[in-house]
């Protein structure tokens, strides 16, 4: 990683920024040293609260626990709406741009406050109150934001489900929170293609008899099967509905959402995020991070699948009264120059997307980029991945014509918010370091020993003491947020992530410690994709690792090793795909199967994946130590028949 360019802070930029160097430094000072008083400031500046709150923070990070703002009473949509009707109600809330480049429309904030409490009194007429879980299942549609709020509204909990997911992945998700709404929509839309979402909804609920009602969006009018005792439209169900309803008091620690991730081992968890906290600190990093000002219009490319969708489509930027806009389509559709014209169309501001579609359009060539003019652009942001500088560069120099400073945000669906980000008027910027702690955040390098190191260096980092948007459970399992989270060093929050720290206290994220993927900004875990395989009739094992892929970041590598009399053929191959496209979805494409007789395993039948990794990234210099292998020449075949070389 190369250090050698340090871009300053643009001075005009800094004149008229939230936060400077020196405030950084003020804040973040106090906000380690007296948070308390710090958050008890914020609290009030960022939210309205029904009820004040008397305590600010208790954690135990050995019990896993953390809470915010205990007995304070709050609603969402009254921060996110409601206090802005007074004098903002015709100013957008959403813009919205379709698929199709003709394709868009803007929301304001009245109409926003009518299809979410119309929505919200139609759920309640199929009996949904507070606690109850909502799975919403849904294209990049305006309903998707509605359907969150609108479970805000009267307390319920949502449970978003990347539309890219299959029917299992969707069934497994429904029923581990026991959900008994589903949201959906007819089709989805993406680079004018068709997505069956309602025919997957029909897969999945096969499988779940609690789901007492699926509500559903007409975006294309294709043909779908209709369950009459359970289905029904949204067109008809929410414009009938009353537009007044009353926003549900909430305790500041009663839950807001629950979002799958996944981890480095079993199904995917379902982190939960509570209400004050949560909003709290979506809210103040969606300003801060991004500079956010008053009439600004604010791009994050996310999709509400994921937690970017959460905080910094949705919440955040809503709490904030700003203007937040909402992409149907893909970057590539209908050429590589959407972005910049979509930017163009819209006169936005500040832009923030992941590293593998920057990569993408990299290497689609500059011209997509010059032919728009992007003036309006002031700031760029990047999230989800490490960025290499080399991306960097480009979207710095070609993208913002080097005017605009770019936000490398790190942090996870767990943290609910950012942790590691650069604030555009305080912070020197250097490619590829998500540079220094948030207010708030307390982040620690841990040796091998689980020490806390000093200075710069290379470990685990770690988290060392309760922030707002801190994961609080794992739905259902609080003992398994506890494994997960809190007992790899005893004390603090384990990210999962490797860092380096350099002599100016900047974070470099290394990359993930566990075995988690990141591909193309999507978390997978190698146990997901090795169970999808292990379905299949003539596997007898299959070992995956992630190995350095231009576009996505990691590339999927998996190693099969098939059953006795079993013959490998490229027909099998395509079925072993097929395979994880079903139990987990597209984005689970492995990208290389290489067939494997055997697997390097210890003599206590573990299998060695550093080697795997080491294979897979074609790095065979180094592979360690093989000694401890019951069979080291099964090394030999592996290195022979590897795929990426
Ligand atoms: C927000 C989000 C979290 C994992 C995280 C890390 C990687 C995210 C990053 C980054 C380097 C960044 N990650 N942002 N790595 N630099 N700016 O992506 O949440 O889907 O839970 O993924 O993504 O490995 O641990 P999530």
């Amino acid at each position: 990683m190369s250090e050698s360019h340090i871009y300053p802070v643009p001075k005009a930029l800094a004149a008229n920024a939230h936060i400077d160097k020196e405030r950084y430094e003020a804040m973040y000072q106090q906000s380690v040293e007296q948070p308390e008083a710090f958050w008890t400031v914020k609290a009030h500046e960022f939210l309205n609260w029904d009820k004040s709150f008397t305590k600010v923070r208790e954690f135990d990070f050995n019990q896993g626990e953390a809470k915010w703002f205990e007995d304070g009473v709050l609603n969402v949509t009254t921060n996110c709406i409601d206090r802005h009707l007074a004098d903002r109600a015709d100013e957008p809330a959403i813009i919205w741009e379709g698929d199709n480049p003709y394709d868009s429309k803007t929301i304001t904030y009245r109409n926003l406050h009518e299809h979410v409490c119309k929505l919200a009194n139609a759920l309640k007429a199929r009996g949904v109150k507070k606690g109850d879980r909502v799975c919403i299942y849904m294209p990049m549609i305006v309903e998707a934001a509605y359907a969150m709020l609108a479970c805000a509204r009267i307390g319920a909990i949502h449970s978003v489900v990347f539309g890219g997911f299959s029917p299992d992945a969707l069934k497994d998700r429904i029923l581990d929170s026991d959900c008994q709404v589903l949201i959906t929509a007819d089709e989805g839309v993406r680079g004018g293609k068709a997505i069956p979402l309602k025919y997957n909804a029909d897969r999945a609920l096969e499988h779940c008899p609690n789901v007492h009602t699926c509500l559903v969006v007409k975006r294309t009018g294709g043909a779908i099967d209709w369950e009459d005792k359970r289905d029904i439209w949204y067109h008809v169900a929410v414009p009938a509905a009353d537009e007044h309803c009353d926003p549900e008091p909430m305790a500041a620690e009663d839950p807001l959402f629950i979002l799958y991730t996944s981890g480095s081992t079993g199904k995917p968890k379902g982190v939960m995020h509570t209400t004050g906290g949560y909003l709290l600190h979506a809210a103040m990093t969606h300003k801060y991070t991004f500079d956010y000002q008053p009439g600004e219009v604010y791009w994050c490319t996310a999709d509400v699948g994921w937690v970017t969708g959460h905080s910094y489509i949705v919440y955040g930027p809503l709490a904030n009264g700003a203007i937040t806009l909402m992409f149907e389509g893909v970057p590539t559709y209908p050429d590589a120059g959407r972005f910049w014209d979509v930017v163009d169309k819209h006169r936005v501001n500040s832009f923030y997307t992941a590293p593998t579609a920057i990569r993408a359009l990299m290497g689609a060539g500059d011209e997509f980029v010059k032919r728009s003019n992007r003036s309006s652009l002031r700031l760029l942001g990047t999230v989800g991945e490490p960025i290499n500088p080399e991306a960097w560069e480009w979207y710095h120099r070609v993208v913002g014509e080097g005017r605009c400073p770019i936000v490398d945000t790190w942090w996870q669906t767990e943290t609910g918010g950012h942790m590691l980000t650069p604030l555009p008027g305080a912070t020197e910027l250097k490619p590829g370091s998500a540079t220094l702690p948030f207010f708030g955040v307390e982040p620690v390098l841990l040796d091998a020993e689980g020490k806390e190191m000093e200075g710069p260096g290379e470990g685990s980092l770690a988290i060392k003491s309760s922030w707002p948007g801190q994961i609080r459970s794992v739905y259902g399992d609080h003992q398994r947020c506890i494994d997960t989270y809190y007992s790899t060093y005893p004390g603090y929050y384990f990210t999962g992530d490797g860092a380096r720290r350099d002599e100016d206290g900047y974070y470099w994220i290394t990359g993930r410690v566990d075995d988690v993927l990141n591909v193309s900004g999507h978390r997978m875990g190698t146990a997901e994709i090795e169970s999808a395989l292990g379905l299949h009739s003539q596997v007898a094992e299959a070992a995956v690792v992630g190995y350095p892929h231009d576009i996505k970041g990691q590339g999927i590598y998996c190693y099969v090793t098939l059953m006795d009399g079993e013959a490998p053929s490229d027909e099998l191959k395509k079925e072993l795909v097929a395979m994880c496209n079903q139990e987990i979805g597209p984005i689970a494409k492995p990208d290389l199967i290489q067939w494997a007789p055997g697997l390097p395993k210890t003599r206590s039948g573990k299998i060695m994946r550093r080697i795997l990794r080491k294979v897979a990234a074609n790095e065979l210099e180094n592979l360690g130590d093989t000694s401890t292998l019951a069979d080291p020449s099964v090394v030999d075949e592996l290195i022979d028949n590897r795929l990426n070389k």
